[in-house]
């Protein structure tokens, strides 16, 4: 053993300084190689999930990502957010991020819902500490004037009223309405991790069902789920065309399913798979036949019925629609092009008159983007208008 040791150290003496420098770099070298590689395992890819923030609000998502224990990194002075890869697409449909920023010069407070940039509306609310609350009855002819800009018919403009009227005074008008919108109408969001049926997705004509499949779909394949979906629109030219456009990107089969029989033939796949979405075909929601052949589909398939609901139609046909879906076995809604809705009566409507709950919302055309979250908060946010209480609401509406 000891002469193993000297000859050892003999050969090292005989390397010489040069060399034995050499080896060393090269020794330091590979340590070096092997620290970042394993740094570079264990640090997941980030990228953006929000660029040019005001600092205010990026302030408010690192809160909600810290509160998450999800890790992420600042850019560009703060104003540039970056998470794992794999959570920005739940983190983005999850944004109704809200960031408060006081005004010292008229002590109100800012709050941003942050649903998505395009409807990312301020919302001018009093500080209750600093200034005195609107006292009911002009809160109340506040939230009537708003309500009925918005097209909600007067009856349930009243009943909205008088469910704000069991609010506390210090409310300000905002969170007053969302209390009522809370009391009046459902919110349960669309969770493939507790889903355990199908989803199929009805509407009437071009609401908006196909892209909201193509979004479910890429919301569960970004979740690493296995993800099923088919669909029965196979008459319509291009029916089957305009989804397998989105199916082929995410690297999925289309199923397609043109009757109860073929749907049925499904369910094997359809219970092995994680997430499972069926798009349909538009209908007429007071035609009979369409509307049971409808029901057929979902009994074959054993799925859940989802509304794909437009927003921005006329606040009593949202509810008329609402209800003739909720009669087949509706549960929840999907409202679509909120983007491209200023006059929120319609969704209001279906959602407290409708019998169905409100899932999720679509806030713009594009499937990587996924659908949004919505609560009362930030429905009663987005109809609540975000200037001067005082200025009519009429004229705002009309703008
Ligand atoms: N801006 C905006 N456009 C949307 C949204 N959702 C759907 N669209 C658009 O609305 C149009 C109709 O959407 P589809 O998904 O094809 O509607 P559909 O209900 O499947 O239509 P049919 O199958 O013909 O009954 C398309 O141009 C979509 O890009 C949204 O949330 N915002
Ligand atoms: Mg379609």
């Amino acid at each position: 053993m000891g002469t193993h040791v000297e000859t050892f150290v003999q050969a090292i003496r005989n390397l010489g300084p040069m060399r034995l420098a050499i080896m060393g770099g090269v020794i330091l070298g590979l340590l070096g190689f092997l620290v970042f590689f394993a740094t570079k395992l264990s640090t997941p890819s980030l990228t953006t999930l929000y660029g040019e923030l005001e600092q205010s609000d990026a302030a408010g998502i690192v809160q909600e990502l810290e509160s998450r224990n999800i890790p992420y990194e600042l850019k560009h002075n703060g104003t540039q957010i970056l998470v794992p890869q794999d959570r920005v697409m739940q983190l983005r449909l999850d944004a109704i991020i809200v960031s408060t920023e006081m005004d010292e010069t008229d002590g109100l407070c800012w709050v941003t819902a942050a649903i998505e940039d395009d409807i990312d509306i301020p919302v001018e609310v009093e500080e209750q500490a600093d200034t005195a609350p609107m006292d009911a009855a002009t809160r109340r002819d506040f939230l009537s004037q708003v309500l009925t800009a918005h097209g909600l018919p007067a009856h349930l403009t009243e009943k909205v009223l008088r469910d704000c009227d069991l609010v506390d005074e210090a409310s300000d008008p905002a969170m007053t309405l969302a209390a009522a919108i809370d009391m009046g109408a459902a919110f349960k969001p669309i969770d493939f991790d507790v889903q355990q049926r199908p989803l199929m997705l009805v509407g009437p004509p071009g609401a908006g069902k196909t892209i909201t499949a193509a979004k479910l779909a890429a919301h569960a394949r970004f979740a690493g789920k296995q993800v099923f979906i088919a669909t029965t629109d196979t008459k319509r030219a291009g029916g089957i065309e305009q989804l397998q456009a989105f199916t082929k990107i995410l690297e999925m089969d289309l199923v397609t399913a043109p009757d109860v029989d073929a749907l049925a033939a499904c369910k094997e796949t359809i219970q092995a798979a994680d997430a499972a979405i069926i798009d349909t075909a538009g209908v007429n929601p007071f035609d009979d036949d369409d509307m049971q052949s409808l029901r057929a589909l979902a009994g074959a398939a054993g799925a859940e019925i989802i509304l794909v609901l437009a927003a921005g139609a006329d606040a009593m046909e949202s509810a008329d629609t609402a209800r003739a879906f909720s009669e087949i076995g509706a549960e929840r809604m999907v409202i679509s092009r909120l983007d491209m809705t200023r006059r929120l009566g319609g969704i209001l409507a279906a959602a407290l008159a409708g019998r169905i709950a409100v899932a999720n919302v679509s806030i713009n055309p594009q499937v990587a983007d996924g659908l949004s979250r919505i609560n009362p908060v930030s429905l009663a946010q987005l109809i609540v208008p975000d200037d001067d209480p005082e200025e009519p609401i009429q004229k705002k509406a009309a703008q």
